[in-house]
């Protein structure tokens, strides 16, 4: 997103869990993504990757130059980051339990047919025991801190000062997890974790996080 909202060009390239992290060690020294290459640098995590192109295209400023806001800013990203992501993986991984079909549609797309469809036959719940148990708690959280968001979205379309930031970025990012943007395709788009997409005190944090999808694609597509 950070590249879209700078008019960069980039080429992405997907990473199967597993076997594909392999690759992702021999270049980062490190296993997760995303991990950015950028002629000779490599760079892995998310807030670095940020930072970096924050230097090399001060155009739009997504981190202020006003102390007060990039506080702001470093504090949303930074929940965003953790508490945001460890909360939407969880709840995603309880919704893939008990639906199949975003179970299949989560799989990565080079994996084989007969290993999809063994996935798919997995009665929807065999694990909603243990992950009811690590959800406790956490949803109530969760969905106080989404209505917060929701409520600020309602006042003014950028979560810090009077233009887009990291933060607002960060945030949209994560949603992505709780509910799939246009831009996930079919069969994931719109789908989501019941209770949390479908939810009403949260439908214009979700048309935002769409709108702000809207607006980076015609960034890219200016750039073209
Ligand atoms: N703090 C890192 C977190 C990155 C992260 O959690 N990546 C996940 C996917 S979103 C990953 O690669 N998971 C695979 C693993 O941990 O093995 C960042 O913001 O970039």
């Amino acid at each position: 997103m950070v590249l879209q909202a700078k008019g960069l060009s980039y080429r992405t390239v997907d990473v199967t869990p597993g076997i594909g992290q392999v690759a992702v060690f021999r270049l980062s020294g490190q296993r997760q993504v995303p991990v950015l290459v950028d002629g000779d640098t490599v760079l892995a995590d998310s807030s670095a990757i940020a930072r970096h192109l924050e230097d090399r295209a001060p155009d739009p400023q997504l981190i202020p130059s006003d102390p007060r806001l990039a506080a702001q800013v470093h504090l949303i990203e930074d929940w965003a980051d953790t508490t945001l992501a460890a909360a939407g993986r969880a709840a995603l991984v309880q919704a893939a339990a008990l639906d199949a079909s975003l179970r299949v549609a989560l799989l990565p797309e080079d994996l084989p047919a007969p290993v999809r469809s063994v996935m798919g036959a997995i009665p929807g719940g065999w694990v909603n025991s243990v992950s009811e148990l690590v959800q406790q708690g956490g949803r109530a959280d969760l969905l106080a801190s989404l209505e917060q968001l929701d409520a600020s979205v309602g006042t003014s379309p950028w979560l810090v000062g009077g233009s887009m930031s990291l933060a607002d970025l960060a945030v949209a990012s994560q949603l992505s997890l709780l509910r799939f943007p246009p831009s996930a395709g079919s069969p994931l788009a719109g789908k989501g974790i019941p209770g949390l997409s479908d939810h009403p005190g949260l439908q214009r944090l979700f048309q935002w996080r769409d709108q702000l999808e809207l607006k980076l694609m015609e960034r890219t597509l200016e750039e073209v």
